[in-house]
């Protein structure tokens, strides 16, 4: 990585344990990406996202923020990007994925919160984040108890909007969100001083489902008998989507299907034939979250697809691209938002259909169930999910795991049974 020094400093970065973080990364990519065989081609952009991870967008955003554009940073796939872009600002994914930040975090949430959470809180309040530091305002959303009380906490350090998320599906919440992405556009008009217009977003509408369609595009490709691109690979992919520039991520994302697509003309697969295809669903896993999906792949399984928010949930609902006024988009925007089924809401069975219809299009043999320690949604679901799993004949194994790798033996140990029995 290039010398980033002053631009952190500039950020007021902790450097010092900054770069404790950075020594360990590429030692950790290393090990579960580089040894994969026969990657595709087109993978190298991604691996020099991660090897810059603290570097080159971080710089682009410190550029664009000296030409007077704004940063905002978000945490859930409820809040939509559209308002953001339309605001000419750029929206990163800030959701941390690394006990690394646990530390600093238990400084300021219970030491009992999801590992997601904790993480984010110590990103922020311990200046080891270049990305939180970029931010000019934080975007929160009322889904799960512990990101309510977060957001609380963030407000004493950085300016944040919350958006009011129902927990309910009902009409009178749809028309409920349609008010918040239209108190969300006047936020951000204050803060960019852009006019947010029915023009601007109908051009934001289509660049964000140009980055939809090929991730859509992607994951077409995990369909066929034997996937031209590891599971671990793909979930790679679909996290940089969350920060990187939305533009040049469609078109190198649209490159790797094209090599993809290609494999897939040569009978060219990445596993082996007899491994069995799951589908993961659960908890979103945020950088440098690879841990399941590595266990299962070294340990015979092939990763299909994700029935998570960095999965499928982020990209397989577009935006009604025919909005013309500033009305309908708020209502179109409410309604392909809500499409996405959170365990947040209840009742909340349109997840199980989810499950059960991925199952199916991607010819899984079984799915994993991934929850965070102290997530009560998640794990709470999985009685239901299991029961409805039972009654289609598809296997199911629950994985409760944090993002520390004292248990992966233990885990790979249950995988191994469970492939066996599939
Ligand atoms: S739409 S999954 S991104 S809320 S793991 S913080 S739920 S205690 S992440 Fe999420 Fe939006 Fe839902 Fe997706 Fe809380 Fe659970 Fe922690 Fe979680």
């Amino acid at each position: 990585m290039a010398d980033y020094k002053e631009l952190w400093t500039s950020l007021d970065i902790d450097l010092e344990k900054h770069d404790q973080l950075c020594a360990v990364l590429p030692e950790f990519y290393g090990e579960i990406y580089m040894q994969q065989e026969n990657r595709p081609e087109a993978m190298n952009y991604y691996n020099f996202v991660v090897s810059e991870i603290h570097g080159y967008r971080v710089q682009e955003l410190a550029d664009m923020r000296k030409d007077g554009k704004k940063v905002v940073g978000t945490f859930c796939v409820y809040v939509p990007d559209e308002i953001i872009v339309a605001a000419n600002a750029a929206s990163v994914g800030l959701c941390a994925g690394s006990e690394f930040w646990h530390p600093d975090g238990e400084k300021v949430v219970p030491r009992n919160t999801c590992p997601l959470v904790k993480a984010a809180a110590g990103a922020l309040v311990g200046n080891t984040c270049p990305y939180f530091k970029s931010c000019d305002m934080l975007v929160g959303e009322t889904t799960c108890d512990a990101k309510k009380k977060l957001w609380e906490t963030f407000a004493e350090y950085t300016p944040i909007h919350v958006m009011n998320l129902s927990s309910m599906k009902r009409e009178q919440d749809y028309i409920n969100w349609q008010g918040e992405i239209k108190l969300f556009k006047e936020r951000m008009e204050e803060l960019t001083g852009v006019e947010v217009t029915a023009e601007k977003l109908s051009e934001s509408t289509k660049l964000l489902n140009d980055k939809r369609r090929a991730l859509q595009r992607l994951y077409e490709t995990r369909k066929v008998a034997n996937p031209p691109i590891s599971g671990k690979d793909a979930l790679l992919v679909t996290q940089i989507a969350f920060y990187d520039d939305p533009a040049r991520f469609t078109q190198m994302t649209n490159q790797l299907c094209d090599e993809l697509e290609k494999r897939i003309e040569n009978g060219e697969g990445v596993f082996e034939k007899k491994a069995p295809r799951i589908l993961i669903t659960g908890i979103p896993m945020a950088i440098p979250n690879w841990k399941l999906h590595h266990i299962i792949e070294t340990s015979g399984g092939a990763v299909v697809a994700e029935e998570t928010c960095t999965g499928v949930k982020y990209f397989q609902n577009l935006v009604d691209e025919s909005a013309s006024t500033l009305e309908d988009h708020y209502k179109i925007l409410a309604d392909r938002y809500l499409k996405t089924n959170c365990a947040c809401f209840t009742p909340n069975t349109s997840r199980i259909d989810d499950i059960v219809r991925l199952y199916k299009e991607y010819a899984a043999d079984g799915v994993v169930y991934y929850t965070l320690p102290f997530c009560t949604t998640y794990a709470a679901e999985f009685k239901a999910v299991k029961e409805a799993l039972a009654k289609e004949n598809i296997p199911v194994i629950n994985i409760e795991s944090d993002y520390g790798l004292e248990d992966a033996g233990q885990i790979k140990t249950r995988l191994e049974a469970f492939f066996e029995m599939i």
